[in-house]
């Protein structure tokens, strides 16, 4: 890939108006064209926030991590020039986005085509991720590695793609199975797929998925309903 890719940024965030002003601010600036934060009717200032700290917000009225990001990748096809690659990362300030070059760099250098983030091989700060999230993370990549024979550690929100083979993969999930949806369809498509170690901490703000016991039911049950799905 060329040595200056453009890169756009996909940040799904549901108010989250404590953080997303420090998670837009840490992305280096010099590496991304657009940072697109996706709102799902925020009752919040996320919008304002946002905005204030140089994103563009789009807004999607249907509900759900994997509509965000949909609408944000709709945003960014209706650009005159699309980009080279995508990041995604998480509105809740657990990722470090300051490592993002850390994420894009194997695409960039080395022929990748998708870069997961691993919060399980990098630095996880205690109480990051619950014990269920650490679990139900474990029996995922185990039943991928099982199915698929592509190994990975995490199912990591900090996440990059080539451009074109995320056009490829044709993402659908509108909730919570958009993380393994891309790992499991990038393994039927025999993408060239790396993981890096990444940085993890405690959410600031409230928990929407994991630190709640219908989020950890509702997202375990459709991450493994997705696995077998796409078989
Ligand atoms: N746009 C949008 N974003 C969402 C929705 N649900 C969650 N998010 C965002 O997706 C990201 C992940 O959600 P989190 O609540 O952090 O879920 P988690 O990381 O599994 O668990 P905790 O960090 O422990 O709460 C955050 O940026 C949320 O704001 C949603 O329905 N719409
Ligand atoms: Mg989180």
């Amino acid at each position: 890939m060329k040595s200056k890719p453009i890169i756009d940024v996909i940040i799904p965030a549901y108010n989250e108006e404590e953080s997303i002003g420090k998670v837009v601010r840490d992305i280096p600036t010099e590496w991304v064209r657009d940072i697109v934060v996706c709102n799902n009717n925020s009752k919040d200032n996320t919008r304002a926030v946002a905005e204030e700290a140089g994103a563009t917000v789009v807004d999607q009225p249907q509900p759900g991590y994997g509509s965000a990001c949909l609408k944000g990748m709709e945003f960014i096809a209706s650009k005159e020039v699309l980009p080279d690659i995508i990041v995604f990362v998480d509105g809740d300030y657990s990722d470090h986005p300051e490592q993002l070059p850390d994420v894009v760099k194997p695409i960039i250098e080395d022929a990748v085509d998708m870069v997961i983030g691993s919060r399980v091989s990098g630095d996880l700060e205690k109480g990051a991720m619950m014990p269920q999230q650490i679990f139900g993370n474990w029996l995922a990549t185990s039943l991928i590695k099982f199915f698929y024979s592509y190994e990975f550690t995490d199912l990591g929100p900090f996440r990059a793609i080539r451009y074109d083979k995320l056009m490829d993969i044709n993402m659908e999930d509108p909730d919570f199975g958009w993380t393994v949806e891309m790992q499991v369809k990038a393994a039927k498509l025999k993408l060239n797929c790396v993981e890096v170690p990444v940085k993890y901490r405690k959410r600031i703000g409230v928990s929407k998925v994991s630190g709640t016991i219908r989020g950890t039911v509702l997202a375990g049950h459709k991450i493994l309903w997705t696995i077998f799905k796409l078989l």
